[in-house]
């Protein structure tokens, strides 16, 4: 690359970056603040923050310790947001709104994910295959006001703040673009106001098995 090129390419960079993109706007949100300046570096937050809705693509890691993870909430860390974290219960419909400023066709889903692993905690609550789709007239509605149903979890599962977030993750496929936002929350205690009334009978004792042959003969297919 000649060095007129480079600039070239850098200026059309810095003018993308400073274009913005989207992000969720409701329940709170993960923002950026002193603990992802500390595990991130102060050109990933001065990033973030000169445009909250950008891609974590475009979030430089030249200051990335290894507690930064651009690919988790961009970087954002739970440290920084004790004070947002939701409550939810069990069969709960959270309705979830989102800003587009620049749309990217491309799939979208919201997932939990464990934070400690970052993994996905069984299927998505919602899917997109097709979100953001710039080539559309007007985007559907659900692109930026859609709802999710919180699943079952087991008990202790997300309980604690920080251990699991509501991941709003969409990828704009010709853009090469990734963008994330994280819900944090925790499952209300089994008892709390507007949780499941905890089962009235005791955990049963192990009860003597039924007989299994009859089952088995039922679904064996010779
Ligand atoms: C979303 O982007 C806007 C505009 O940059 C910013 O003010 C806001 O803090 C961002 N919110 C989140 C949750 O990232
Ligand atoms: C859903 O989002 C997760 C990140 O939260 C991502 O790893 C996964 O690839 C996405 N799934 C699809 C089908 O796009
Ligand atoms: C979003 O709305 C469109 C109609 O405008 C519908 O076809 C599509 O299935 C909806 N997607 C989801 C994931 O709810
Ligand atoms: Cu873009």
């Amino acid at each position: 690359m000649t060095k007129a090129s480079l600039f070239a390419a850098t200026a059309a960079l810095l003018i993308t970056s400073a274009l913005a993109h989207g992000n969720i706007t409701s329940p709170a949100a993960r923002l950026p603040g002193p603990a992802m300046k500390a595990a991130c570096g102060p050109d990933a937050i001065a990033a973030v923050q000169a445009d909250g809705t950008t891609p974590l693509e475009d979030v430089p890691t030249t200051g990335a310790g290894p507690n930064c993870n651009v690919g988790l909430c961009r970087g954002a860390q739970f440290a920084d947001n004790k004070d947002r974290v939701s409550t939810f219960t069990a069969g709960q419909v959270v309705d979830m709104k989102a800003i587009l400023p620049i749309p990217h066709e491309g799939p979208m889903n919201v997932s939990i994910v464990d934070t400690k692993t970052n993994t996905l905690m069984g299927p998505p609550l919602i899917e997109f295959e097709s979100y953001a789709d710039e080539n559309l007239a007007v985007l559907p509605a659900n692109n930026t006001a859609f709802s999710v149903k919180v699943p079952a979890m087991p008990a202790g599962m997300c309980a604690v703040a920080g251990q699991c977030v509501m991941q709003w993750h969409w990828v704009g496929t010709a853009a090469q673009q990734t963008y994330q936002s994280c819900v944090d929350f925790v499952m209300a205690p089994a008892g709390a106001a507007g949780a499941a009334p905890p089962a009235a009978a005791p955990p049963a004792p192990i009860a003597p098995k039924p007989p299994v042959a009859p089952v088995r003969f039922m679904f064996e297919v010779r």
